[in-house]
């Protein structure tokens, strides 16, 4: 039997071309804390008071996660780190009683403050809770958002009016619905009520993203969409592999996903990617982009252990994408 097509192979290797690692990585690890740490690692990222902020996960000798600040003039190197956690489990928030992880930061335009989702832990199991800050010291907590089993989530930096709705909210999350765990996202008028929840990211079976997919970073407004880094997980034999791609989604609806890559951009290689607590994890969780230097810092978690940086070209990235419609 002929066939016809030849049979579609990648034509470059784009996971070493779109996004490049930082030459000092890993950019923070447990050994810079200025307190005895286990593991730093999936921090939020923003700018604030022209730097780049990172909000690092920090977990304890004990298991249980807080959040720290470092900044950094470049995003690169030389990162000041805060002597002391900002964000840290409180006895009143029964949600809370297992650490507090994996921030995501964007700037509300309306309220002109920064919303931190980050995930809080409990006997309950995890949810996604919120938190309101101007300054990265003093936070106004609004508990949990929505039911458990629920991770990985971000707000968008203003709200949407799809349909004939008013403007509302929109919450990328994850919840695990029948053991699958597909990114969805929610709609909220007051930040407090949730509804017109729908499956956004699915899984993609028999791909790289076969077995759970998550949001990264924060969604990044672009002039084309909304430009998204999730992480994809493949079930193997040895255990959860997790790789990095992206989406772009409508401007003004961001239930519609206009493109996504068919492969991962990013891959577990370096050392530091493979040796830490959770082997084989890159988990990116903050960008910024700077469309004058048409450059993307991408930060993520590695082995759930120490901070990595990659860097994009944007337009490359952007390019890469348009090529993927869904
Ligand atoms: C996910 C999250 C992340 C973690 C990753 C890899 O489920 O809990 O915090 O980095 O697993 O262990």
């Amino acid at each position: 039997m002929s066939t016809e097509k030849p049979y579609n192979l990648p034509s470059e290797n784009r996971e070493e071309t779109l996004l490049r690692r930082y030459e000092k990585n890993p950019i923070l690890r447990p050994e810079d804390w200025p307190y005895e740490v286990n593991s730093t690692f999936n921090p939020g990222a923003c700018i604030f008071q022209d730097k780049v902020l990172l909000l690092v996960r920090v977990e304890d000798r004990r298991g249980f996660s807080h959040l720290t600040v470092a900044t950094s003039d470049n995003g690169r190197d030389n990162w000041v780190i805060e002597k002391e956690p900002c964000l840290f489990p409180e006895d009143y928030a029964h949600e809370e009683q297992w650490g507090i992880e994996d921030p995501r930061i964007v700037f509300l335009e309306e309220e002109k403050r920064y919303a931190v989702t980050y995930v809080s832990f409990s006997k309950g199991g995890p949810v996604v809770s919120l938190a309101l800050t101007d300054d990265f010291k003093h936070f106004e907590k609004k508990g949990g958002l929505l039911p458990p089993e629920d991770k990985d989530a971000s707000l968008f930096p203003r709200k949407f009016k799809v349909g004939s709705s008013s403007p509302r909210y929109a919450l990328i999350h994850r919840p695990i619905i029948r053991g699958e765990a597909h990114i969805w996202l929610s709609f909220s008028p007051d930040l407090q009520h949730w509804g017109d929840h729908q499956i956004l990211i699915p899984t993609r079976g028999g791909l790289w993203d076969q077995h759970r997919v998550g949001l990264g970073a924060q969604p990044i407004e672009t002039p084309e969409g909304w430009l998204i880094f999730y992480h994809g997980v493949r079930a193997t034999a040895s255990g959860n592999l997790y790789r990095a791609g992206a989406a772009l989604l409508d401007l003004e609806d961001p239930t519609r996903v206009l493109y996504r890559t068919s492969e991962w951009l990013l891959s577990p290689k370096e050392p530091f990617e493979w040796l830490g607590d959770v082997p084989g994890v890159v988990f990116p969780s903050g960008a910024i982009l700077n469309e004058e230097k048409n450059e993307i810092l991408l930060y993520y978690g590695a082995a759930d252990k120490c901070v990595g940086l990659a860097i994009g070209d944007y337009q490359e990235i952007m390019e890469n994408l348009k090529a993927n419609p869904v």
